[in-house]
């Protein structure tokens, strides 16, 4: 096994995140997080565009505790390339409280996509963030969207809000349900009212299947984190536009800590204080409810009795 070597000035995850003051709703799902390796279990991919810390699952699973949260999604890291085994490995040790989102390529067989599911995958992300994967070509994106359709799986994309008008037609084309990495990236210091933000409200008005996760201030945000917990919302610059998407679409939102949060330059979040960001953008109990368990229920764990069909949106 190689030893590898972090991207230089690379952060690592925070140790020790303080206790949220912010007591999340009973049931609640962490749906944007990552493991990374360990690298000398689960190598890193060649391709990859950075080479992290370790970040594995046992500690994913003691953080979760920590914050409050019953469940995960883990979401395929970019430095992992195609070989999900880090992520499955996580799903499986989580014993049913976690699902994946993985990366593959068309050559992935049916045999190892039941294999996947098995193991609790969801969903495919499409990644088209340029300084973190190469080009993939629609087509085989297309391919695979198709096939993930039969087994009820749904497409996790991420772009950056520049590149939404460019993509918006192969996204439209979509067969599954389609939720975005980040609200899509909004550049925090344009105005609410600025063409990109109208673009992606207007995308998510126009596609009923498309969700957002209201998640990242950390990574979207100018102002930074505050001082103190509760003083002020924690990236206050990113509350208005997260704020917007859960009032206009409150059945279609999910919420993540984005942990042990891949390329961050300038500063590491305290996971307690991304957790307190939440009520900032989600008011009431009702909309918490919906963000943090409802929503993410309903996609990840249908089984589950209550989330079977969309009775308790309708009977809150
Ligand atoms: C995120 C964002 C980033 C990285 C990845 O898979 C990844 O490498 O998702 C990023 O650098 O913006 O969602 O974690």
């Amino acid at each position: 096994m190689p030893e590898f070597v972090k991207t230089p000035g690379w952060l690592d995850w925070f140790d020790g995140p303080s206790k949220p003051r912010f007591v999340v709703p009973t049931g609640s799902v962490d749906a944007h997080c990552h493991v990374f390796g360990p690298g000398a279990q689960f190598e890193f991919a060649p391709e990859r565009k950075y080479t992290p810390c370790d970040a594995s699952s046992d500690q994913l699973f003691a953080l979760r505790d920590q914050l409050g949260f019953a469940r995960n999604v883990i979401v395929q890291a970019t430095c992992h390339g195609s070989d999900n085994r880090a992520m499955v490995h996580a799903c499986l040790a989580s014993g049913g409280l976690a699902r994946g989102i993985a990366t593959v390529r068309r050559s992935i067989t049916d045999a190892e996509l039941q294999a996947l599911h098995a193991a609790g995958v969801r969903g495919v992300r499409f990644n088209f963030v340029k300084r973190l994967v190469d080009f993939t070509p629609k087509d085989e994106l297309m391919e695979i969207a198709s096939r993930v359709a039969e087994l009820g799986w749904h497409v996790v994309i991420y772009f950056e809000a520049q590149d939404l008008a460019e993509l918006w037609d192969f996204f439209s084309g979509l067969p599954t349900i389609v939720v975005v990495d980040h609200m899509g990236r909004p550049d925090v210091r344009a105005p609410i009212e600025g063409p990109d933000f109208q673009r992606f409200l207007r995308f998510m008005h126009e596609h009923p299947n498309v969700w957002s996760k209201v998640s990242c201030p950390e990574r979207l945000s100018v102002t930074g984190p505050p001082a103190l917990h509760g003083e002020q919302a924690a990236y206050r610059d990113v509350v208005p536009f997260a704020r917007c998407v859960v009032d206009t679409f409150p059945e279609r939102v999910l919420w993540g800590t984005d942990w042990p949060h891949p390329n961050l330059k300038d500063h590491m979040p305290d996971d307690g204080l991304l957790v307190d960001f939440i009520p900032w953008i989600a008011t009431t109990p009702r909309k918490q409810q919906q963000l943090l368990v409802d929503n993410p229920m309903r996609l990840y764990w249908p089984e589950e009795p209550a989330h079977s069909n969309g009775q308790q949106e309708l009977n809150p």
